[in-house]
């Protein structure tokens, strides 16, 4: 079934003389309206209190702004870190996306506003970074620590993004001016440089797809194949005289693990995986094929976050990962879903949406306080009553991250290959599109992530016959993605599905349910998951999780948070074992509480509640009861005790009750 799909970005490629690989193109967010009453309400406090906290702390409360006027007016002193640029165009990326779907002048005038400001401050050379601009820039280009191109990348990014949604081109051009003053400056004069943080690749893959201009594929291959081959040089940083941690200790094609820093690693295999989407270089997909496996099966938390590790802010040995000093940086599940999405689009295969979709609704997800207004940087799977949720960072990557990444949702709902249309999530939509040569409406209703009925009415669709493929997800299976976590329960199977009313026979093929025919406007496609609990265990090699399990419903995680729990959430064992899985599984009570936390799903499931003398000598178990709620909604009232891997011995619980 495997399909060649040119998508019309890709015969751009095809100009610059190769061939594509990529089969699937993702529907553009803008051609999604999300309806799901989930992330409708998750995107209302991004368009809402999301952004007022980032204009209020890009513009009032720290000097970013200000960076630019005095760069523009050439005097002043640079005040922040030397990439707090990056917040601003982040900012604006977040801005735009959520602009087209939430309209607001105020937003789009400071938008224009900011954007004024930024365009006056570039040299007319197309050079643009305030730090240098404000502290000699004489020294530009000597120290690849300093994140002059990562910050370019991101203005590329938002310089998309906001073209995209107003139709203003004016950041476009300086964009474009930038990357074309960063071309003359390193790709034409062939000066070796290896960006010290990712992110200028992906950027001018998506210019490159933007402008159809071939000279920016060609300089996001230069920026990837730089790497690795000793060009590296950073004159700060301690971490950085580890090539590993820049992922620049070998060549990209050669790499064989994950390594290092783990924003920047998903940032480069991303924009590593636009470039072979473009060129079919198996080298690079090779490449990120077994980095991925070492990723998803020896160094990913079961929430989908990343990076253990807070001293390089990345990846540590294979299976040390800690639950309570997890570092699991918002950044990093964002980058995840970045990854994840282009390696399904490169594949058809749907185990990357399974790990883009784990590290959406928790990893990411986590990092957004439900009003929008409060963010995790780190984000741990335990916390013993003191971590909470910040207004801001004095780093501050995460806030805008999450917030671009929740406004453009719809970009990671719909796919397209050359013969069908391609279900990713299952999240309340309206699809309206052109596809060969025709209008395709398609209206979702998504019950998930509570409970499994999930619709899809074909409104308008081409008079040629296509295959709907809608994806099986991972937790309906036997296995967890790899072999670092197991279901202990078996699934209850594969979902029914009527069309029209009637149960449907379906083909398989790669995680997708396949139903190929002629569409007709009214045609109703009703899928039920059967949703249950299920209990995770981790592989032995994760000691961490020794004896412990954790509670999955659906694509969400859950936690036990001591604000369900009389004050404490350490204070218990489940005695969940292989043979009486199912039943503790089957007793537990899934109950969707409209009033809790903006409305969520609460998991009440038997435990041994231990009581007894500090010193631990009296210490009893005695049967009880918990309730568990999805992990990205802890942390909404107040600190307090929290933990997703859940002990099932008393050897394995932490502290004493
Ligand atoms: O260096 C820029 C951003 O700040 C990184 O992506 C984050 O990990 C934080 O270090
Ligand atoms: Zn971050």
């Amino acid at each position: 079934m495997k399909k060649i799909f040119l998508v019309i970005s890709l015969l751009s490629g095809l100009a610059y003389g190769q061939s594509s690989v990529q089969q699937l193109a993702p529907v553009n967010f803008s051609d999604v309206t999300i309806t799901d009453p989930f992330w409708k309400s998750r995107m209302d406090a991004v368009a809402t209190n999301t952004l007022q906290a980032c204009i209020l702390y890009t513009e009032n409360r720290t000097g970013r702004i200000r960076n630019f006027e005095k760069a523009a007016a050439k005097t002043g002193k640079h005040e922040g870190i030397y990439f707090d640029d990056s917040d601003v165009y982040k900012a604006i990326e977040a801005m735009a996306y959520s602009l087209k779907h939430h309209p607001d002048a105020a937003v789009e005038k400071k938008a224009d506003e900011w954007i004024a400001k930024i365009a006056a401050a570039q040299l007319p050379d197309g050079y643009l970074n305030t730090y240098y601009q404000l502290t000699g820039l004489d020294k530009r280009w000597t120290d690849m620590e300093k994140h002059e191109d990562y910050c370019a990348g991101h203005l590329i990014e938002a310089a998309i993004a906001y073209f995209n949604t107003t139709g203003k081109r004016l950041l476009l051009d300086v964009a474009i001016r930038f990357a074309d003053n960063i071309d003359s400056t390193f790709r034409l004069q062939n000066r070796h440089w290896v960006s010290g943080h990712q992110e200028i690749e992906l950027a001018l893959m998506r210019l490159y797809h933007q402008t159809g201009n071939a000279k920016y594929l060609a300089l996001s291959t230069w920026f990837l194949e730089q790497r690795g081959h000793g060009y590296g040089r950073g004159v700060i940083w301690d971490e950085w005289k580890d090539p590993a941690y820049c992922q620049d200790a070998t060549p990209v094609k050669e790499q064989q693990e994950i390594t290092g820093h783990a924003v920047r690693a998903m940032y480069m295999y991303t924009g590593a995986a636009d470039v072979a989407a473009v060129t079919n270089d198996g080298g690079y997909i090779n490449a990120m094929q077994r980095i991925w496996e070492d990723v998803v099966h020896r160094n990913m938390y079961i929430t989908g976050g990343i990076g253990a590790q807070g001293k390089n802010e990345g990846f540590g040995a294979d299976y040390a990962l800690p639950n309570e000093s997890a570092y699991c940086e918002t950044c990093a599940s964002v980058g995840m879903v970045f990854w994840n999405q282009r390696m399904n689009m490169l594949s058809g295969e749907s185990k990357y949406v399974d790990v883009l979709e784990k590290s959406l609704y928790n990893g990411a997800l986590d990092g957004l306080s439900l009003k929008g207004d409060h963010f995790f940087y780190g984000n741990p799977l335990a916390s013993s009553g003191g971590y909470g949720r910040r207004e801001w960072f004095g780093t501050a990557c995460c806030p805008s991250n999450i917030a671009r990444l929740v406004s453009s949702l719809g970009n990671y709902v719909y796919s397209f290959s050359a013969d069908a249309l391609w279900v990713q999530l299952y999240i309340g939509s309206e699809l309206n599109t052109k596809w060969q040569g025709a209008d395709l409406r398609v209206k979702q209703v998504s019950g998930l992530p509570w409970h499994g009925a999930v619709s899809l009415q074909v409104e308008q669709a081409p008079k040629k016959k296509f295959a709907l493929r809608l994806r099986l997800p991972g937790w309906l299976s036997e296995a967890a993605p790899g072999d670092l976590y197991q279901y202990i329960n078996n699934s209850v199977g594969l979902p029914v599905i009527r069309l029209n009313g009637e149960v449907i026979g379906f083909n398989t093929d790669r995680g997708y349910a396949v139903i190929d025919r002629k569409w007709k406007a009214g045609d109703k496609i009703e899928i039920n998951f059967p949703m249950q609990v299920r209990w995770v265990k981790s592989n032995t090699a994760l000691s961490e999780n020794k004896d412990r399990v954790a509670l999955q419903y659906g694509p969400m995680m859950y936690c036990v948070e001591a604000a369900d729990n009389a004050g404490k959430a350490w204070d218990f064992i489940v005695p969940v074992t292989n043979d009486n899985a199912a039943s503790m599984a089957s007793a537990s009570v899934v109950n969707y509480e409209a009033k809790l936390l903006d409305g969520v799903n609460r998991i009440e499931f038997d435990v041994l509640a231990l009581q007894g003398s500090a010193d631990g000598k009296s210490l009893q178990a005695v049967p009880g009861k918990r309730k568990a709620i999805p992990y990205f909604s802890w942390n909404n009232r107040g600190a307090g005790e929290m933990q997703v891997w859940l002990p099932t011995a008393i050897r394995s619980v932490k502290v004493n009750p």
